[in-house]
């Protein structure tokens, strides 16, 4: 039987963080063997907020390279950069025509983003219906993401039910696969929000390429609460968020780890929770130093990657648009 499909995107909207790692990349590789995968770097999403070019440039070599660093193998995945696949923007053009304008002003992200920004943009409005088209594109079954996507994952869904009722089966109906620990990391500042790259509080995120030493100073100075004790209850959720981070890159269960810590206070566990973060993105952090100077390896794989996709990307294209009645070139 054909391997199912598998897609993935990171935004390089700023520098990867420990949420991201946990919720999504270092599941990626993991993936390789039993699926096809398709990973890829989403710069359109990344423009949908203001972004200073060069560093948009930078930080896509460096989601790249963070990739291959966490072991995605461009020999059993495709690996690529969105822009550089134009049928994603074609594709995600078609599916607006079909979106319900209604239903992208429900998405909590823009409304998030959107309450942030002073003027709103018809691209963040967009974002789902390209995040769909990245999806679609590829006729993906499985689409590993942190927990934040769930929403746009069933609009995907809709988009694609919606395409093939009223033109005839298309469309790969996808489902969303979510870590069962750390599918949302918390802010160490407002452990009530997600853990953001682009927040503008830096002690809130701990990113993947941090000293080792920040990476300590950040932990210590994570909010906590006045109990006391370490328990993994929703009253607590600084705490929760460290022990769920503690539990994610040990394989130990909140359980266990609560029982480890009966009778000691926060200090102590805070240091822990740093030394196993620290030790958790040690080998990403040194592979990524390897990697990231070499530009002639990094070229030719998201060359060939995008060359695979392309490839991949113009088939379902050509289907939709015969569908939808466009004159065959
Ligand atoms: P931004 O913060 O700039 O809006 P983001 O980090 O939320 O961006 P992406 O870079 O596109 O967005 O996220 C890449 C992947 O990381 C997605 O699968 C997303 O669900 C996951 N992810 C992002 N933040 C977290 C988090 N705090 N916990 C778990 N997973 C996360
Ligand atoms: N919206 C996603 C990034 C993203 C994505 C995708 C994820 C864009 N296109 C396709 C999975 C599949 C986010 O995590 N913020």
């Amino acid at each position: 039987m054909d391997k199912k499909t598998i897609f993935s995107g990171i935004q390089p909207s700023g520098s990867l963080t420990l949420g991201n790692y946990i919720g999504a990349l270092r599941n990626f590789s993991e993936l390789q063997d039993e699926y096809n995968c398709l990973y890829c770097i989403v710069d359109l999403h990344a423009i949908t907020v203001a972004q200073e070019p060069k560093e948009l440039r930078k930080n896509t070599l460096d989601v790249l390279a963070l990739y291959l660093a966490a072991g995605i193998d461009p020999e059993k995945s495709t690996i690529f950069i969105q822009s550089h696949v134009p049928q994603h923007a074609e594709l995600g053009w078609c599916l607006n025509t079909i979106t319900p304008l209604g239903q992208l002003q429900r998405m909590t992200q823009f409304k998030d983003k959107s309450q942030r920004t002073k003027e709103v943009d018809a691209g963040l409005l967009n974002y789902p219906t390209l995040m769909a088209a990245d999806i679609l594109l590829y006729q993906a079954d499985s689409v590993p993401v942190g927990a934040d996507q769930k929403q746009h994952l069933e609009l995907t869904r809709d988009i694609a039910q919606r395409f093939n009722s009223r033109y005839s089966d298309t469309f790969t109906v996808p489902e969303i696969m979510t870590p069962k620990v750390g599918a949302k990391i918390m802010s160490l500042q407002e452990p009530q929000y997600k853990m953001s790259k682009s927040s503008s509080d830096k002690d809130s995120y701990i990113l993947i390429l941090d000293s080792e030493d920040e990476t300590r100073k950040k932990i210590k100075k994570a909010v906590t609460d006045s109990v006391g004790v370490v328990n993994f209850t929703d009253e607590q959720p600084g705490i929760k968020n460290l022990i769920t981070i503690y539990s994610s890159l040990t394989g130990k269960t909140p359980e266990d780890i609560v029982k480890m810590y009966e009778g000691k206070g926060y200090g102590e566990f805070k240091s822990d929770v740093a030394e196993v973060v620290v030790e958790g993105l040690r080998p990403i952090r040194t592979k990524f130093e390897e990697i990231r100077n070499d530009k002639e390896y990094l070229e030719k794989v998201y060359r060939e990657g995008a060359q695979k996709a392309s490839f991949l990307g113009t088939k379902t294209l050509r289907k939709v648009h015969k569908k939808m009645g466009f004159i065959p070139r």
